[in-house]
């Protein structure tokens, strides 16, 4: 379908994990752009709904809160109303900003849930674990301990005997007993659901294939998955912290559902609907969410960073195929990631710029402005301080600033304060004239099909305008010599500034606010949530919309310039960029060609780093626990002196899969942690994201 043939639009952005605050790359990635595009659909009289909200589950909320002693909700707690405020202080013109322990999020997620069963949608699969009945969970690792068959130590733990350093499996212990509560625990079979991709890979190719419009970056990726051919995925958790599998859907089949928690990437994107149902029920309007999400006519949009494709564009969308009754989005315009300072994001180092602390020094509209012509729409992008301050000194400042302030001055000085009569305009009025009424097309297309960085270089290009304008007409001489052309300069001088500051909104609402005051425009549409569509609109500007005699408000400066000094103490709130090698050393030879062939017989996988600990008598292993989506996996790495254990716990990690298992120190490693050794010997994790077990190639 064209955009014109949707009635209304539904627009979503990545929910953020509530175990930190939010940073730059998350605003360049799922954030700032989904804001840009609802405010110009607002302005354009679209009906918008725009969705978020805190995500509050999954394995890394649970792991934080295990490291500092807190409950999950301690951690949510915490983060929800810090990211919600820094949020609302940079103006992001959220519908709804929900959080998916809210009540009506779990009775979505199990609404939906038990919708597939009910379908018969999920397969199932039973395996034997230890089971604490006291505590009412299974026992995973660090759960459970009893005697070490190898020593006879008596507190061994469920994956390692620490005194002799064999690896075991919770099922291995003599007189297993439970951490949680000591109790003995039970073998207890458990059954986890299962999501089977693969069955719906020929509906989800055909489907992807009547988008070809979508962007190269995130076709490319969905090709490469569905390439690989999709497979089943575990939906379901035997951990403490999630959406609880409903009990009648498991009893349905027999099978015991206490302790399992549906897995926290089926339920987030359900964390949409959720949200827009909330959104609905506060409107008063507890059905309109339907309109939203089951009607053909809704535009579904999600915008995300690239980590999340394979999630928004495959798992998603073959649950709501699996369902049923819902849209499939139109268009997932994912971003890149966002370097910091030519060095990428870390937020283990911070080497992260974080909102908050930003917010508390300078003016959100100006980051909106310098991010939104740095964003990584098609690639990696680096955001760094000196082009921050060029952005704002020499395009915000010296263009649009300077333009207004010019046109203001004369108008209070040589037009009282009013808006002049145009009268006999010149050829080079009406030629600006003329062009002024392409911008509303020129900034909208770029803004409807995603591409800020264009949408914002073409509303500075209406300033450029204006100042070429303003300087060819020259009114300081027309002034003494010419009244009447010196009064038609001031006038379409007005008109485009008055242009500008609808179309300037969608990146700089707060400072299109403002301008507009200065004009004494009122009657402009705004593009805040849940306003009228009645006013100046979007497609109004590029006319000359303020009337003749009208009175205009104080003059001020639009932006002020960053010194050097601001500058320099927001890079000292850097961490530790990756240190430059110093050394004479020479590089590591590169070992004897292989083939293809060869390569490809090798399985590199995403992983998460749900444990590390040193293992005593060895100077230089780790032992970490991996999670590989489909599995854990215990892996010895020699980073023992490189890394602080704790500092691994929750980072993603790129593994080999399929290496033979061998014993170190009479322990088993399954695999092998990739990591860049440079010619100092200083090790670095190879770092990157996607999902636990995502191939990587
Ligand atoms: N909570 C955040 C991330 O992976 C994850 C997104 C969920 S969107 C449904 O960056
Ligand atoms: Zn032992």
């Amino acid at each position: 379908m064209s955009q014109k043939d949707f009635d209304r639009i539904l627009v979503t952005a990545a929910l953020p994990y509530a175990n930190g605050p939010i940073h730059l790359g998350h605003l360049a990635g799922a954030y700032l752009p989904p804001d840009m595009f609802c405010r110009y659909q607002r302005l354009k009289g679209k009906d918008v709904v725009f969705v978020c909200g805190s995500d509050e589950m999954g394995v890394a909320i649970m792991i934080r809160a295990r490291n500092e002693g807190v409950s999950p909700k301690d951690i949510v707690d915490r983060y929800h109303p810090m990211i919600t405020d820094s949020f609302e202080k940079f103006g992001m013109s959220f519908d709804n900003f929900s959080r998916t322990t809210n009540e009506i999020h779990s009775e979505t997620s199990q609404e939906f849930f038990r919708n597939l069963a009910e379908k018969d949608v999920f397969s199932l699969k039973t395996e034997q674990q230890l089971f604490d009945p006291e505590a009412g969970m299974f026992l995973a690792d660090r759960f459970v301990v009893g005697t070490c068959p190898s020593c006879g130590n008596d507190n061994a733990y469920g994956d390692q005997c620490e005194k002799c350093g064999t690896t075991l499996s919770p099922m291995e212990l003599v007189n297993p007993r439970s951490t949680i509560t000591d109790a003995t625990p039970e073998l207890r079979e458990t059954t986890h659901w299962y999501l089977p991709l693969g069955d719906f890979q020929e509906r989800l190719e055909k489907w992807i294939d009547t988008h070809p419009e979508w962007k190269p970056n995130v076709l490319g990726q969905i090709k490469s998955w569905l390439n690989d051919g999709l497979r089943e995925r575990a939906i379901t958790r035997d951990v403490p912290w999630g959406v609880p599998v409903p009990q009648d859907v498991a009893e349905k089949i027999g099978v015991d559902a206490s302790g399992k928690v549906i897995y926290v990437w089926f339920d987030a994107p359900i964390g949409y609907i959720s949200a827009t149902k909330e959104w609905a029920k506060e409107q008063g309007k507890p059905e309109a969410w339907k309109s939203y999400w089951q009607d053909e006519k809704t535009r579904l949009v999600h915008f995300i960073g690239k980590d999340n494709i394979v999630f928004h564009c495959l798992m998603f969308p073959a649950m709501l195929m699996a369902h049923g009754a819902y849209v499939l989005p139109d268009n997932v315009p994912a971003n890149e990631f966002l370097n910091i300072e030519g060095s990428k994001l870390s937020t283990s180092r911070n080497w992260a710029v974080w909102l908050h602390e930003y917010l508390e020094d300078l003016d959100p509209d100006l980051l909106r402005y310098a991010l939104a012509t740095m964003l990584p729409e098609t690639k990696d992008a680096d955001f760094n301080w000196n082009e921050f301050q060029t952005r704002v000194n020499s395009e915000l400042a010296d263009v649009l600033g300077n333009f207004v302030n010019r046109t203001m001055t004369f108008a209070h000085r040589f037009a009282k304060g009013k808006v002049p009569e145009l009268v006999k305009p010149d050829a080079l009025d009406q030629e600006v004239i003329e062009k002024l009424k392409t911008f509303p097309d020129r900034i909208g297309s770029a803004y409807d099909n995603y591409r800020n960085r264009e949408a914002v270089f073409e509303t500075m290009a209406l300033a450029r305008m204006g100042n070429k304008y303003f300087n060819d007409s020259e009114p300081w001489h027309s002034r003494k010599t010419n009244a009447q052309q010196c009064a038609n300069t001031i006038h379409v001088s007005l008109q485009i500034c008055a242009s500008l500051a609808v179309l300037m909104e969608p990146v700089l609402p707060f400072s299109a606010i403002r301008m507009r005051k200065m004009l004494g425009m009122e009657g402009v549409r705004s593009s805040e949530p849940g306003q009228s569509k009645d006013g100046i609109s979007w497609d109004d500007a590029g006319q000359c919309l303020l009337p003749v005699g009208q009175k205009l408000g104080e003059s001020e400066i639009l932006f002020s310039k960053i010194e050097d000094d601001v500058i320099e103490e927001q890079k000292a709130k850097l961490g530790g960029p990756e240190e430059e090698v110093e050394t004479s050393e020479p590089y590591e030879p590169v070992k004897e060609i292989i083939t293809y062939d060869d390569f490809v017989k090798l399985d590199f996988r995403m992983g998460t780093v749900l444990s590390a600990e040193r293992i005593p008598k060895s100077k230089k292993l780790l032992k970490l626990q991996i999670d590989l989506g489909f599995e854990q996996r215990q892996i010895l790495a020699g980073a023992a002196e490189h890394f602080e254990p704790e500092s691994l716990v929750g980072q993603q990690v790129a593994v080999v899969a399929n290496l033979a298992p061998r014993k170190m120190m009479g322990m088993e490693s399954q695999g092998m942690v990739l990591m860049a050794e440079d010619r100092t010997g200083a090790l670095s994790i190879m770092q990157s994201t996607g999902e636990d077990g995502a191939v990587i190639r």
